[in-house]
């Protein structure tokens, strides 16, 4: 194992007997919901992830060490600390590591640290992708770069409508990342099931999934994949609602000149504060979905 990689009890004893374990990402708790919903949550999600049969290791960076499965208390640290957090993507990992910090993970550091520590199966809420506007200003989430290269399955519910989907579905693309829809063509747009884009392939089962994984593993085609999951109907939002508020976010972002690594927290945020509470109980529900069904897949795997 890595010298500055610790593996919490619970994930060191599935990754001896060989159990299937579900990674967990923590820049969701700090970033991504406000305190204490964020830590409930981040627990929460931890036993659903139990509950369908696998072992849930949340993954962040404690006092500059890079952790598979985190206690209690230092979910509730990260969940409270909130944005004072360093977000940490794949370029910043090394300073939190040198300066002894604590660090939230985004989808592109979740996946390096669970590849690490040999873990194939992660769950979050939605990923980074190509941001509306990337034509001037450039802004691409590094998730994307680590999809294509670390071998690790992100189950998330699509891709949120703070980013332009069809530019996000075409680099990927280029890129060789595939995107599988379970249970769906239309790419789920994070709140709401469908939206105007397609998926690459849609498969009906964790069981179907898993074998997708083997077989582009088995030939050493690196990267991971993203299995897009849409949010129950039960929480699916309102189309107008939501993307009047992403519009409304959007246009504060660019009056305020938000930019580079705050552009996602900000608009995250500011999402969530317009919509109320119903956005975050939506975002809670699909990433309890997102868990369940990555449990089944970690599950397959083993088989
Ligand atoms: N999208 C969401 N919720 C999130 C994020 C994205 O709907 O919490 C977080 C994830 O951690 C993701 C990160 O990896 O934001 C992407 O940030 P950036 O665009 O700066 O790469
Ligand atoms: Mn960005």
């Amino acid at each position: 194992m890595n010298d500055y990689l610790d593996i919490s009890p619970e994930v060191a004893h599935a990754i001896a007997n060989n159990l299937p374990i579900v990674a967990l990402e923590s820049t969701i708790i700090s970033h991504g919901m406000p305190w204490p919903e964020n830590a409930q949550t981040a627990r929460k999600v931890e036993q659903v992830v139990r509950d369908n049969g696998a072992v849930p290791a949340t993954i962040a960076i404690i006092d500059g060490r890079l952790k598979a499965g985190l206690s209690e208390q230092e979910i509730n640290t990260l969940g409270q600390a909130g944005q004072s957090v360093i977000k940490c993507s794949r370029r910043d990992l090394p300073f939190v590591l040198a300066t002894k910090q604590h660090g939230a993970t985004t989808v592109a550091a979740t996946m390096i640290i669970a590849e690490m520590a040999g873990i194939k199966v992660f769950a979050t809420g939605g990923i980074g992708g190509v941001h509306r506007g990337a034509q001037q200003t450039f802004d691409v989430s590094a998730d994307l770069q680590e999809l294509a290269k670390t071998n690790v399955a992100v189950v998330c519910a699509g891709i949120k409508s703070i980013l332009d989907l069809a530019l996000t579905r075409e680099y990927l693309e280029t890129l060789g990342v595939p995107v599988l829809g379970y249970q769906t063509h239309s790419l789920p747009a994070f709140y709401a099931r469908e939206s105007d884009q397609t998926v690459d392939f849609n498969l009906s089962s964790a069981e179907d999934i898993s074998d997708f994984l083997k077989a582009k593993w088995a030939i050493a085609l690196d990267g991971g994949a993203v299995i897009a999951n849409p949010i129950p109907e039960a929480f699916a939002m309102d189309k107008n609602i939501i993307d009047g508020a992403i519009e409304q976010a959007l246009q504060e972002a660019e009056e305020q000149n938000v930019s580079g690594k705050n552009s996602t927290p900000f608009l995250l945020s500011r999402v969530a504060e317009l919509t109320g509470g119903n956005s975050l109980a939506s975002n809670i529900q699909l990433v309890f979905n997102n868990a369940t069904l990555a449990a089944k897949i970690a599950k397959e795997l083993k088989n």
